[in-house]
Order: C-alpha cells, then sequence, then structure tokens
C-alpha cells in the first residue's frame, strides 16, 4: 500500500473500488466530481468576506429561508459539477423545489445524488463552519422511467454519503461501505488528502447538542432526557454541551470526540427541523459505520422511506449507546411523565 500520508481521496477510493473487480469506475469518478465541487466551494467560502458574495440575495428557497448568495453558488456548482460524465441521471437539492433529471446523452446515468449544498448558511456571516451534505443511491428503474422510486429510497440503500466541512481546515468525510474516512484539503496542491483514516465514534458519548432555547416546546419525555444528559444518568456522569447552530460542524465534532445530535420535534415543528433524505440520513450511514446510530425516536433513521424529497424528521444521532438510549427512553410512555415520577 503507497505511503498513505500522499493518498488523496480519489486514489483512496480507487484503492478500496479494487474490492469491487466489475466496478467500471463510474462510483470513483462521481465521488471525484463531488470532491472537485467541494473544492471550488470551499475557495468561494473562504475568500466570501472579500468579495462582494456575502450576504443575502433577498430571495429565499423552496423552506422559506432566506438563500444566501453562497447557498446559491454552491448549489449552482453541485448541479454544474456532479454527473457532469453521465454517471448521475437524477439529482434533487435542498434549494430546488424538485428534482433535476440530467440529459444522459453518454454515460449509465446509473446514480441519483441528493444533496444539501451548502447547509449552516445562516451562519455564513458570522464566519461560523458550514457544511455540504450529499448521498448516492443507484438508480432502480429503467432510464426512461426515474421517478420517485429513485429518489425516495431508504438510506440503509444508500451506495455512499459524506460531508464537507468548511472550518478552520476544509475536510471531506465519506463512506463508500468500507469504512469512514476524512480527507483534509491541502490548499497548496488543491488536493484532499487522506487525514482520518478509518474514524470510529466512541461508544458513549461525552457531548450533547442540542438547541436548549427550544426546551420550552419540548415534550416532557425530551426535556426529560436532556435534563439526565447534563446531569448523568446511572451509566455515566453529566455531558458537556457544544452547540454551534450548524448541523454539519456539530456533527463532524461529535464524530471526531464521541457525542450526541439532538434535533427533537417541537410543538411549532412536530416532525422535526432536519430533513430527512439530505441531512439526516447521510449523517446516519456516516454514524453507523463509524460504529454509531442514529434514529428518529422510534427506530433507525436508516430504515425510513422517504414519502417526499423534503419531508422533515426528528434526528437523534452520534454514540451509539447513548442514542440507543435515547431511543429506549422515547418508547417508554411514562418515561418523563411527573404523574409517574421522572421515570426509569
Ligand atoms: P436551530 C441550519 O439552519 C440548520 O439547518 C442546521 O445546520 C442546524 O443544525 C439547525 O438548522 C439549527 O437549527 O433551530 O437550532 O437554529
Amino acid at each position: 500500500m503507497p505511503n498513505k500520508n500522499l493518498m488523496n481521496v480519489e486514489s483512496h477510493i480507487l484503492e478500496m473500488q479494487r474490492l469491487h473487480p466489475s466496478a467500471s469506475g463510474d462510483f470513483t469518478s462521481l465521488l471525484g466530481d463531488i470532491a472537485f465541487a467541494a473544492k471550488i466551494i470551499a475557495r468561494e467560502v473562504t475568500r466570501a468576506g472579500l468579495v462582494d458574495i456575502l450576504g443575502s440575495t433577498g430571495a429565499s428557497n423552496v423552506q422559506g429561508e432566506t438563500v444566501q448568495k453562497l447557498d446559491d453558488y454552491a448549489n449552482a456548482v453541485m448541479l454544474k459539477v456532479v454527473g457532469r460524465r453521465g454517471q448521475v441521471c437524477l439529482m434533487a437539492s435542498e434549494e430546488l423545489a424538485d428534482p433535476v433529471r440530467v440529459d444522459i446523452r453518454e454515460g449509465s446515468g446509473k446514480y441519483v445524488v441528493v444533496f444539501d449544498p451548502l447547509d449552516g448558511s445562516s451562519n455564513i456571516d458570522a464566519n461560523v463552519s458550514i457544511g455540504t451534505i450529499f448521498s448516492i443511491y443507484r438508480r432502480r428503474s429503467r432510464l426512461a422511467a426515474i421517478g420517485d422510486a429513485d429518489l425516495l429510497q431508504p438510506g440503509r440503500d444508500l451506495v455512499a454519503a459524506g460531508y464537507v466541512v468548511y472550518g478552520s481546515s476544509t475536510m471531506f468525510v465519506n463512506t463508500t461501505g468500507h469504512g469512514v474516512h476524512g480527507y483534509t484539503l491541502d490548499p497548496g496542491i488543491g488536493e484532499f488528502l487522506l487525514s482520518h483514516e478509518n474514524i470510529k465514534i466512541p461508544f458513549a458519548a461525552g457531548i450533547y447538542s442540542v438547541n436548549e432555547g427550544n426546551e420550552p416546546r419540548w415534550s416532557p419525555a425530551v426535556r426529560e432526557i436532556v435534563r439526565r444528559l447534563k446531569y448523568g444518568r446511572q451509566e455515566s456522569g453529566g455531558m458537556s454541551a457544544r452547540y454551534i447552530g450548524s448541523l454539519v460542524a456539530d456533527f463532524h465534532r461529535d464524530l471526531l470526540y464521541g457525542g450526541v445530535f439532538l434535533y427533537p420535534p417541537t410543538d411549532r415543528a412536530p416532525e422535526g427541523k432536519l430533513r430527512l433524505l439530505y441531512e439526516a440520513a447521510p449523517l446516519a450511514l456516516i454514524a453507523e459505520h463509524a460504529g454509531g446510530y442514529a434514529s428518529d425516536g422510534r427506530g433507525p433513521i436508516l430504515d425510513l422511506v422517504p414519502r417526499e424529497v423534503h419531508q422533515r424528521t426528528p434526528l437523534y444521532v452520534g454514540s451509539r449507546e447513548t442514542v440507543m438510549w435515547i431511543e429506549k427512553m422515547l418508547g417508554d410512555p411514562t418515561f418523563g411523565d411527573p404523574a409517574f415520577g421522572a421515570g426509569d
């Protein structure tokens, strides 16, 4: 095996694809395209303060959220770069109301890609880390009959998923089914170099990440769960609170250090705020392939079959022991109900 420190993302994925003798190279080149798009986005994110790209376009997206100029830019880059070589037949984006069919003049059109081009963009002006999240599914239908069956697939059927975090450095983290690996961008040579091989998330969390400003809007059970995370449970003492309000940055830290990220339902958002297809499912795949777990409070995120492209879901993701405990508590109808004591 060549010197791993000089392994860029393309060659590392190629190395892993050797495990699939029938691989055509489409998958490897698709991931290479996503890495290329990430470098272009990283360049603009890094210099956003220097050119007139900061701030809002004034428009709003399908979510009703103000679209930041960098959102627009990142979305355009992903649409233009990803699948430009015929590997992709269909794309969906947080920034687009409807999916986009890719005109396959040549190539297999074997894959479907869904993405959040720039998550956490409300933090752009404050120079807080933001990120791109993506999922790759295999097309299920004939090219002429592409539709929801190809797009609305459960996370369990993902062939790859990952994110790019634009922070103190730019890091590309993904899984193609052979472990979770992180690649750090060396701007001097414009390459993502393997820096975090085979990431494993600690079994028990030491950090909890949740917007505690929403506490008045949570159920009694969720309030009791967060209270326990803070004050300690039998198995472990209280945890540290870390919350940036940028999903990719919060998730990335919890993945590396061992933590649990929670976005529970509220009275305003009974299905939660985060989107299943291009936020929860790809991060759930990363978490599970790193030894963690992701739940919607009732069961595995990866088993959920989306009903529509922008569907939201509650999300509890991170260290396996802690997320499993949360899911168990939420499954107990008496937990957190004052009439039954604080539960457990
Ligand atoms: P809240 C950013 O807008 C985002 O979609 C995620 O990146 C982040 O985790 C979440 O919303 C933060 O939401 O309600 O805590 O501000």
